[in-house]
């Protein structure tokens, strides 16, 4: 019988790729369209996204679709990292290319937002970790400026939302990447109008909020000639990248433990139901919706930044190396010689980040990391380390106690980093998929063809398609003895 044709747009921090995903029925395979590099526009007014760059990107992508497969692909989805927006005129003008969220300009702003809001109260309304770049302090900043693109502004819209309109015509919010901004209420399951009019944002820029499974649209006459597809509907999809790769993630548990491994480690359960409460508060657990109305509830850590960081200042200073040449260093060199909190605020910035961690060595008092070998070490013992500390506080939330932690994305593919992790968290860990985040991108699309009707058939065909890599923990003392010293360089 014939296969259907999903097609996924998944943009991450660093890389976008276009995929294709064919179901037979029984399993999905993919199919790679278009990879390319999403490099930051440093501008003199600050840190933005090449959106346009971008869509061409994701054009030539559906142009290669429509080459492999003529008429069939049904439908296509979009998905990207959260937080960050695009303000639009009346007229549906495109007002700047939009910020990215590690731009400097929300310093500050948190404790501003604070000053009038108690940041408690923002968290019982809100149910989201405080990261200073999360899109209403963001907003706030743009604001407290008088930016004339907010004036202007009449349509505020996600990053996926965006290229949904550019294909489409149509203009959405989608919730789950709504509900990263921390101002969307899980409870009241809409935007906090209150808490937006207190912030003193325009309220306007905050329309119906749409779902994941919902039809965005047709792709517009000009880009059917354009990519020779004859026929394509866009799909809402869990627009934030992390929703979908949970949605993705092979386990049959109706509390399943993700890891998302990427630029950031996102690190949680999936739940039926938001948690926010005082110890919530006081673990700084984040409440992002999922696919399905479901609740991810975990915390940001700060991933493979660390890597790619590190990667690119070597690359600065004339040394190419791979993933696998720098695992090879690390695995080279004496464990536990120096660790970091990665979740400390300077490494969130750009840059220098080799430097930062020797930085961070010396304040605390431990060697040096002196060798790409010994910072790469460094960085993976200290995520592993971190991971285990979040690990330990899940319990706490679910009745459920998770056995296994599973690890989707691209970050599972880095075999040292998943054997530390089972280490370090004394449990065994389950690597793959890879492209769990087009694959969720992609189940969002089959339960609106009809074709399956819950998440969990989803998760059932990615389990049968996809063979997962299994870490039992060894050397577990060793990584007890770490997490003690660990614990006193960490904030909290
Ligand atoms: C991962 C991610 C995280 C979000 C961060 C910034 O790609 O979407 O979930 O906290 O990027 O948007």
């Amino acid at each position: 019988s014939e296969k259907k044709i999903y097609l996924a747009v998944d943009l991450g921090g660093g890389s976008g790729r276009v995929l294709a995903g064919e179901y037979d029925g029984e399993r999905i395979e993919l199919q790679e369209l278009n990879r390319f590099e999403n490099r930051p526009l440093e501008l003199p007014d600050g840190r933005h996204w090449n959106l346009t760059g971008i869509y061409l990107d994701v054009l030539d992508g559906l142009k290669n679709a429509a080459k492999k497969y003529g008429k069939h692909p049904i439908s296509v989805g979009i998905d990207t990292w959260g937080v960050d927006y695009s303000l639009l005129d009346k007229d549906g003008h495109l007002l700047g290319l939009p910020y990215q969220y590690r731009d400097p300009r929300t310093d500050g702003m948190m404790d501003k937002a604070f000053s009038i809001i108690p940041k408690k109260e923002i968290y019982e309304a809100t149910g989201i970790q405080f990261m200073p770049f999360n899109s209403a302090f963001q907003l706030l900043s743009e604001v407290e400026r008088q930016s004339p693109a907010v004036e202007a502004a009449e349509d505020l819209l996600f990053t996926p939302d965006l290229l949904g309109y550019w294909l489409t015509g149509k203009k959405t919010q989608e919730r789950s990447i709504a509900s990263t901004s921390q101002l969307y209420n899980p409870n009241k399951q809409d935007w906090d109008y209150p808490l937006i009019e207190r912030l003193g944002l325009p309220k306007r820029l905050f329309k119906q909020i749409t779902d994941a499974g919902d039809t965005l649209g047709e792709l517009r006459a000009h880009l059917k000639q354009h990519t020779g597809l004859k026929k394509l509907k866009v799909i809402t999809v869990g627009g934030h990248d992390t929703a979908s790769a949970v949605a993705a993630v092979p386990s049959q548990k109706t509390t399943p433990a993700f890891l998302s491994s990427g630029t950031w480690s996102l690190m949680g359960l999936e739940l039926s139901k938001p948690v926010i409460s005082e110890q919530s508060f006081q673990d700084a657990f984040t409440n992002e919706i999922g696919v399905n109305g479901s609740v991810r509830f975990l915390k940001n850590i700060c991933g493979l930044w660390l890597i790619q960081e590190s990667r690119r200042y070597w690359l600065d200073h004339g040394h190419d190396y791979s993933y696998a040449d720098m695992a090879g260093l690390a695995s080279k060199v004496t464990p536990f010689r120096s660790l970091v909190d990665p979740d400390d605020p300077r490494f969130t910035e750009a840059g220098r980040m080799p430097e930062k961690i020797q930085d961070f060595c010396r304040e605390t008092k431990q060697q040096v990391p002196e060798t790409p070998g010994e910072t790469i070490r460094c960085i993976y013992e200290s995520l592993a380390l971190r991971y285990a500390e979040v690990w330990a506080k899940l319990p706490n939330y679910t009745d459920e106690a998770p056995d296994c932690l599973h690890i989707v994305g691209g970050g599972c593919q880095d075999k040292l980093l998943n054997q530390f992790t089972a280490n370090a968290l004394g449990t065994k860990v389950l690597a793959g998929p890879v492209e769990a985040t087009g694959l969720g991108n992609i189940i969002a699309q089959m339960m609106a063809d009809g074709v399956i009707q819950t998440l969990a058939e989803g998760r059932q065909i990615v389990a049968k398609s996809f063979p997962l890599e299994s870490y039992e923990p060894v050397d577990t003392s060793d990584w007890d003895a770490a997490k003690e010293r660990f614990k006193t360089l960490c904030q909290n």
